[in-house]
């Protein structure tokens, strides 16, 4: 008899129809789902919504994700909302060698502590700082521009270690890579510069050169202006 595990080697999970993904074209946190999808290879389509219209705090959109907030991704009526939930969704749904999110208690202890970041000084710091520019925010963005750079200069440390490892939570991609990747890679937008951060810039270079990948949209902006 086979085991269920290798049936479902040999007959891989793939979504009944497209995943529908809701999402804005300059959001790094849809960003990370839409390059997700493609690394997996799974059929999506997209549905952009409208921030600047409010349409995320419409009832309709409130219904999906009470939190109004994108991305949101609905797998044939398995909706899901959260950037980081969805990435769980798709690895332990999709992905049946289980290397994106490794199973091993050290390993998915590794890309949990890497999601904590993504959700927290990564949010608050680069992309929040990226925000106040892209969408001209009248506020005062050197609290965020501050984290940035020690959330940089931290994850330089990290990856310039001799122990270092080539992607986030290991010698192969994870999740963790994922949630992480664009809001690093466009901190210039938002007025923090890579320049100092070797280690960190090879590392986006290693992520932009897996199979499948997809860049988020640049925007003239910040350091990108001159
Ligand atoms: N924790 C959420 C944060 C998502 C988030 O901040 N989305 C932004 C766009 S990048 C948004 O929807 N902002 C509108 C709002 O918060 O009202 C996730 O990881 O998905």
């Amino acid at each position: 008899m086979t085991h269920p595990a290798e049936a479902q080697a040999q007959h891989p999970v793939r979504p009944a129809r497209p995943i529908r993904l809701y999402r804005h074209v300059l959001s790094g946190h849809c960003h990370r789902v839409e390059l997700m999808l493609h690394l997996l290879d799974l059929p999506y389509e997209t549905i952009d919504i409208d921030l600047l219209a409010g349409e995320h705090k419409q009832p309709a959109f409130l219904a999906m994700n009470h939190f109004g907030q994108i991305p949101v991704i609905d797998d044939d009526g398995r909706v899901i909302a959260d950037s980081n939930a969805i990435l769980t969704y798709l690895a332990t749904r999709y992905d049946t060698r289980g290397t994106w999110l490794p199973r091993d208690a050290v390993a998915a202890a590794k890309v949990q502590r890497w999601l904590s970041v993504a959700a927290g000084d990564l949010a608050f710091g680069p992309a929040a700082a990226r925000v106040v520019v892209v969408f001209q925010r009248p506020v005062d963005a050197s609290a965020m521009i501050e984290r940035a750079t020690l959330l940089l200069s931290r994850t330089e440390t990290y990856l310039a270690a001799p122990q270092a490892t080539r992607f986030l939570a290991g010698d192969t991609p994870t999740i963790a890579d994922v949630a992480c990747y664009a809001y690093l890679a466009h901190a210039p937008e938002g007025n923090v510069s890579l320049a100092p951060y070797p280690a960190v810039r090879a590392w986006l270079a290693r992520v932009a050169a897996l199979p499948r990948f997809v860049p988020m949209v640049s925007t003239a902006c910040g350091l990108n202006a001159a």
